[in-house]
Formats: structure tokens, C-alpha cells, sequence
């Protein structure tokens, strides 16, 4: 199975074990089962009708909200602050390595953050907390030749952006989320959350932020997703 087959397969699963929960219930509770599936599309109507600063509709097209992340796996990394260590390093004056306890040491921000999944869900408005990017990136000074990303994460995972995403004042290097440390299935310690692009490149379990004069297409560009991935051009599949 390919990835994309994978992803129809866990679609396809979570909506089984879904009807089997509501079928278990049984007939009293169907209409709360209802009841859970209209308050979804209530939200996904209402994000749709939402529209960004900039005119886009809040919700990117082809998208469904609902209320957690979605376990999308991915092969974990060490979970321990103690050993984390991030290097920011590639393109830049000033290369750092920092780790948890320095990175807690740098401006922190609390920020809602919208993030859509390619598979078709998106969390809206949950609370993040970490460190901008672009504090990391005026701590490690990119040269003018730097107009890439790639964001290094544990087993070699990567994932490619251009610099302007790394930039932008949402995109954060995350340690907690909705009030707790982050988890572990959600890519503790530490994660990239990227919010102007699909969530896949938000790289969990981050170890390194290499600045780049060339793009190199990453993990799962490399196995079939779009290079750059804009949830608002639906940039899903390459
Ligand atoms: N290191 C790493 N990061 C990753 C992934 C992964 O497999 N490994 N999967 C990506 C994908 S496809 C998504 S949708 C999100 C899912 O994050 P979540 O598991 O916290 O919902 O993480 C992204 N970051
Ligand atoms: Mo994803």
C-alpha cells in the first residue's frame, strides 16, 4: 500500500469504529450520535463563512473541523527535555545548538492556531506554545542567500518550506499544546507548528532548523505530496 491507500484505509477504519461505537450505543443515543455529527458540520459551516484578514476563507477548501489532532503517528522520537537538543544551523552567520531549558530561556509565545491536515481534518483555534521561528531565525541570522527550510526531525524525517513560512510570526517551534507539555504522539518534546501550510510539515519530534540556498524535497514530498503544500490552493498531492 502506498500512503495515499494508507490514508483511505485509516479514513475508512476511523469511520467504521465510529459507526460500530454509535451501533453499540444503540437507538437511544443515535440521535446524540446525530447530534455529534451535525455539531461538526455546524463548526466546518461556520469556519467556512470565517475569513482570514486577508479575505481567504478561514477554513481551506475541502476541509472538516473537528475538536483534537487526529493520532497521524509517524516513528517517534525521544520524548525527554533533558536530552533534547535543537540545531539550528546551514545558511546562516551564526549557527546555535540550544536546548530545552535555553530554549525556554527565549521570548515565549501563546498563540490559537489553526492546522489542517491533507487527509481532510483540520483543529481550529487550539493554544500553542513556544518559541517563534523567526526568533530562532534572528538568533542564527539567515544569509540573503537562504530561501529555504528544512526542518529535521528524529529518524531522518524531514520537511522542506520556504523561508517566508519559517518567518511568518504564527510558526512556532511548540512545547505545549492546549495548556500541557506537548505529547508524546504529538511530538514531544518539541514540534514545528507551521500554520500557513498542511500540517505534514509540521515536523514532530524536531531536532534541527538547516537554512538553505536550495530546495530538497522531504519526506513525504519526496513520496507523492506537494512540494509545497498550500492548504488554500489545495496543494495536496504533487
Ligand atoms: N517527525 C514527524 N513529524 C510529522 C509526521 C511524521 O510522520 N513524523 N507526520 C506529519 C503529519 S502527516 C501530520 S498530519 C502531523 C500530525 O500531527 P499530530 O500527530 O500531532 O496530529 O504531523 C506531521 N509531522
Ligand atoms: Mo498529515
Amino acid at each position: 500500500m502506498n500512503y495515499r491507500e494508507q490514508q483511505r484505509a485509516m479514513e475508512r477504519l476511523e469511520t467504521r469504529r465510529r459507526f460500530v461505537r454509535l451501533a453499540g450505543i444503540g437507538t437511544a443515543f443515535a440521535a446524540l450520535g446525530g447530534w455529534y455529527l451535525f455539531a461538526d458540520d455546524e463548526q466546518t459551516k461556520a469556519a467556512k463563512r470565517e475569513q482570514l484578514s486577508d479575505g481567504r476563507p478561514r477554513l481551506p477548501p475541502g476541509q472538516r473541523v473537528i475538536n483534537y489532532l487526529k493520532p497521524m503517528g509517524g516513528v517517534a522520537g525521544n520524548p525527554s527535555k533533558s536530552r533534547f537538543r535543537l540545531k539550528v544551523h546551514g545558511e546562516v552567520d551564526n549557527p546555535f545548538e540550544v536546548d530545552f531549558q535555553g530554549l525556554m530561556t527565549m521570548p515565549q509565545r501563546e498563540l490559537e492556531l489553526d492546522v489542517h491536515c491533507v487527509t481532510g481534518w483540520s483543529r481550529l483555534g487550539a493554544r500553542w506554545e513556544g518559541v517563534r521561528l523567526a526568533d530562532i531565525a534572528a538568533v542564527a541570522r539567515p544569509k540573503p542567500t537562504a530561501r529555504y527550510v528544512i526542518l529535521e526531525a528524529a529518524h531522518g524525517y524531514t520537511a522542506n518550506v520556504g523561508i517566508e513560512h519559517v518567518l511568518d510570526p504564527k510558526a512556532l517551534v511548540a512545547h505545549r499544546f492546549e495548556g500541557e507539555p506537548l505529547a508524546g504522539r504529538n511530538g514531544a518534546p518539541v514540534r514545528a507548528v507551521i500554520p500557513s501550510l498542511y500540517f505534514w510539515k509540521s515536523a514532530k519530534w524536531l531536532t534541527g532548523v538547516r537554512f538553505s540556498d536550495r530546495n530538497t524535497s522531504g519526506y513525504w514530498e519526496v513520496r507523492g505530496y506537494h512540494d509545497r503544500g498550500d492548504p488554500w490552493l489545495e496543494e495536496r498531492y504533487g
